[in-house]
C-alpha cells in the first residue's frame, strides 16, 4: 500500500501537544486521586496507519468497552521517575517504564520534577487481554488531573492515542468510534462514545495462551501494510462493516452483530497472514475454539467470535445465551459491558 511517508514534512508528537499546554506544565497537587479507564475489544478493527509518529489510522473502528476490566492509574510527585505496576517496581530501563514516563515527558517537556507513576490492572491476566488500550487512556486521564491541564474530552482522546491507538477508545464505556480524520495533525482523530447501550449484550474472554507474543502490533501492522497486496482491500472492508454494526446497534440486531465482527476479524487476520514473512498469530487452540463456536451456530447457538494480534478468542453472545456458553466452555470469564 503505498502510505506517504515523506518525512521532510513529519509532524511531531510534541509538536502537536504543545499547541494545546500552557508555557510551563507543573503539578497542581501533589497526588492525584486514583483515574480508571476500562479496557477495549474492537467490533471492526484499527489495522494499519498512515503516520506512524501519531498513531494515525488508515481506517476508523468501533469498539465495546470491558466496564469493570481495565487500569487504574495514580500520580504523584517524587524524588525520581518511578514506575510501579501492580504493586511493584519497574526497572527504569525496561520498555514499559520507558513509555510511561516518554508519555509524560510530552507533557512535562523537561520541568524540574519527578514522578512516581502507580498503575494497576484489573483484567485477569489468564484472559490475556492488552493492557495498553485502558492503560494509555488511563495515563492520559492522570496526566490531564496531574498537571490541571482541562483539556476537552476529544482532546484526551487525540493525545491518549498517540500513546498507543487503540486508547483513543478506552475513554468511554459502551460502544466506541474512533474516527480515523484526514488532518495532518491527527486532531480529528479521536474516540467518541455511541449514546446506545445494549444491557443483554456479553463477551467472553476465551484464554489460549497468555505468553509474550513475538510480533507486536505496531510491527505486525507495519508489515502487513508494506507487504500484504491483500491489505489493499482492508479499508474498503472495516468501511463497510462500520456502517453494518451502526445498523446492528441501532436495530439491536445481534445476528448482523456477530456476524460483522467475526467477518471483521477473520478479514484482518487474512491480511496478516498474507503478509512477508507471514503473520499468524493462530495456535491450534485458536482453531479449536473456532470449530466449536462454528458447531455450536450449527447446533442453533447465537455465538460469534473477534480476535485481535494474538492467539485469545473473545466470544460475543447474548445474555439468554450464557448458561449455554459456559457449558461450551468451561471457566469462561464473561464481561457484561453495560452492567
Ligand atoms: C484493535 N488492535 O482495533 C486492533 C485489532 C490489535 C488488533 O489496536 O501501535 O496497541 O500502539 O497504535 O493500539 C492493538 O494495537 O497499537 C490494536 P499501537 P495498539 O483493537
Amino acid at each position: 500500500m503505498n502510505i506517504s511517508k515523506d518525512s521532510s514534512k513529519a509532524i511531531t508528537k510534541e509538536s502537536v501537544i504543545e499547541r494545546y499546554l500552557p508555557a510551563t506544565v507543573v503539578p497542581v497537587v501533589d497526588s492525584i486521586d486514583t483515574v480508571f479507564a476500562p479496557s477495549n475489544i474492537a467490533l471492526c478493527k484499527y489495522w494499519g496507519k498512515r503516520d506512524a509518529e501519531l498513531n494515525l489510522p488508515i481506517n476508523s473502528s468501533l469498539s465495546i468497552s470491558l466496564a469493570h476490566l481495565g487500569s487504574k492509574t495514580r500520580i504523584s510527585v517524587s524524588d525520581t521517575d518511578q514506575v510501579w505496576l501492580n504493586g511493584n517496581l519497574v526497572a527504569a530501563d525496561d520498555k514499559f517504564s520507558r513509555k510511561v514516563i516518554n508519555f509524560i515527558e510530552l507533557f512535562r517537556r523537561g520541568a524540574a520534577h519527578s514522578v512516581k507513576v502507580e498503575t494497576e490492572n484489573n483484567i485477569p491476566t489468564a484472559a490475556g487481554l492488552a493492557s495498553s488500550a485502558s492503560g494509555f487512556a488511563a495515563l492520559m486521564l492522570a496526566v490531564n488531573t496531574f498537571y490541571g491541564l482541562d483539556l476537552e474530552p476529544q482532546v484526551l482522546s487525540a493525545f491518549a492515542r498517540m500513546g498507543s491507538g487503540s486508547a483513543s477508545r478506552s475513554l468511554y464505556e459502551g460502544f466506541v468510534e474512533w474516527q480515523m480524520g484526514v488532518r495532518e495533525d491527527g486532531m480529528d482523530s479521536f474516540a467518541l462514545p455511541l449514546t446506545t447501550r445494549w444491557s443483554d449484550l456479553r463477551v467472553g474472554l476465551v484464554k489460549v495462551s497468555t505468553g509474550e507474543k513475538a510480533v507486536d502490533s505496531r510491527s505486525g501492522m507495519n508489515r502487513t501494510v508494506d507487504t500484504a497486496h491483500l491489505y489493499q482491500s482492508w479499508p474498503l472492508q472495516a468501511a463497510a462493516d462500520l456502517e453494518r454494526l451502526h445498523r446492528a446497534i441501532a436495530d439491536q440486531n445481534f445476528t448482523l452483530l456477530g456476524e460483522t465482527a467475526e467477518q471483521n476479524a477473520l478479514s484482518m487476520h487474512a491480511t496478516m497472514i498474507a503478509s512477508w514473512p507471514p503473520l499468524l498469530y493462530w495456535q491450534p487452540d485458536s482453531v479449536a475454539a473456532m470449530q466449536s463456536i462454528w458447531q455450536a451456530r450449527a447446533e442453533g447457538v447465537e455465538l460469534y467470535f473477534t480476535m485481535d494480534a494474538g492467539p485469545n478468542i473473545k466470544l460475543l453472545f447474548t445474555a439468554d445465551a450464557e448458561a449455554e456458553v459456559k457449558l461450551r466452555f468451561p471457566g469462561l470469564e464473561v464481561v457484561a459491558p453495560f452492567g
